[in-house]
């Protein structure tokens, strides 16, 4: 059988909870094939992140090649992109091949506030990147940067996605769950493509917990290599991020994180 295949470029959390980790566990549980290109090695723990070993742009490029030229992707979704000649490496690829079905999640900061992506490369990914893409997921934080706005409204988030938008990037999905406005109990996401939808779903409120945002973007480009739209991915995204947020672990002595296969756990325990 030919699976449906997801390729993830991004960086290495060795603790399991974000980064390829999260995306390959992601599109695993969506009944997907992950593939998976390193962009960076990070020595991280539930603590923090201590260290970055960025992959030479070089040898992103090739990983791409080997892949793309045998296997091929039904969608490639980046996630941690180090230095704006990594971000060049992977934009000039998805135009080799023609890659369409692009999601960018713009992955700045870890939590404990390691910045992830250097300045330049956040240039990059708003002038090379961004104008190829299908979808971008900022969260909130990310979207401030990508819109060059403050955000503290759904209104706001609303502004910001017609922002970003004109970056050429054809769907922005801002997720709510930074902003604690008037809906404190909810978590609204927002998505604009020309219209604007909005996903809203109670909020979960659990600690601090690490891998949401790779395992969002990984979940919303496994729908949308199966062929669903991105309003049908979204909504289905929206549902497995919830179960996953409710089933969150603890293997370490700092934060937590998203566990998608966490009914499968409880099963087996
Ligand atoms: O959650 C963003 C993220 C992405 N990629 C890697 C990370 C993190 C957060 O820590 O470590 C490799």
């Amino acid at each position: 059988m030919k699976p449906v295949k997801v390729l993830c470029v991004g960086g290495s959390d060795s603790s399991g909870g974000a980064g390829i980790q999260a995306d390959l566990k992601a599109v695993s549980f969506c009944g997907c094939w992950g593939l998976s290109v390193i962009s960076a090695v990070t020595a991280q723990n539930t603590k923090g992140v201590s260290g970055i070993y960025p992959v030479s742009p070089e040898f992103v490029g090739k990983q791409l090649d080997v892949i793309l030229n045998d296997i091929g992707a039904d969608a490639l979704k980046t996630g941690m992109l180090h230095t704006s000649e990594i971000v060049q490496a992977v934009a000039k690829k998805i135009k080799k091949y023609k890659l369409s079905k692009v999601v960018v999640d713009p992955v700045m900061i870890a939590k404990g506030g390691k910045t992830l992506m250097q300045n330049e490369a956040r240039a990059a990914l708003m002038e090379i990147l961004l104008p190829l893409a299908f979808a971008v997921t900022p969260n909130i934080p990310e979207a401030e940067i990508l819109a060059e706005m403050e955000i503290s409204s759904i209104e706001d988030m609303k502004r910001a996605a017609v922002k970003i938008h004109e970056l050429g990037v054809k769907n922005v999905l801002i997720k709510g769950g930074h902003l604690f406005g008037n809906r404190k109990s909810d978590v609204t996401d927002i998505l604009y493509n020309g219209n604007y939808y909005e996903f809203s779903s109670k909020r979960i409120n659990l600690q601090d917990i690490h891998g949401t945002g790779c395992t969002y973007a990984s979940a919303l480009a496994a729908g949308i290599a199966k062929g669903e739209s991105i309003v049908d991915s979204a909504l289905r995204t929206k549902i497995i991020i919830a179960a996953a947020i409710k089933n969150a672990v603890n293997p370490g002595k700092g934060y937590g994180s998203v566990n998608v296969f966490g009914e499968y756990f409880k099963n087996l325990h």
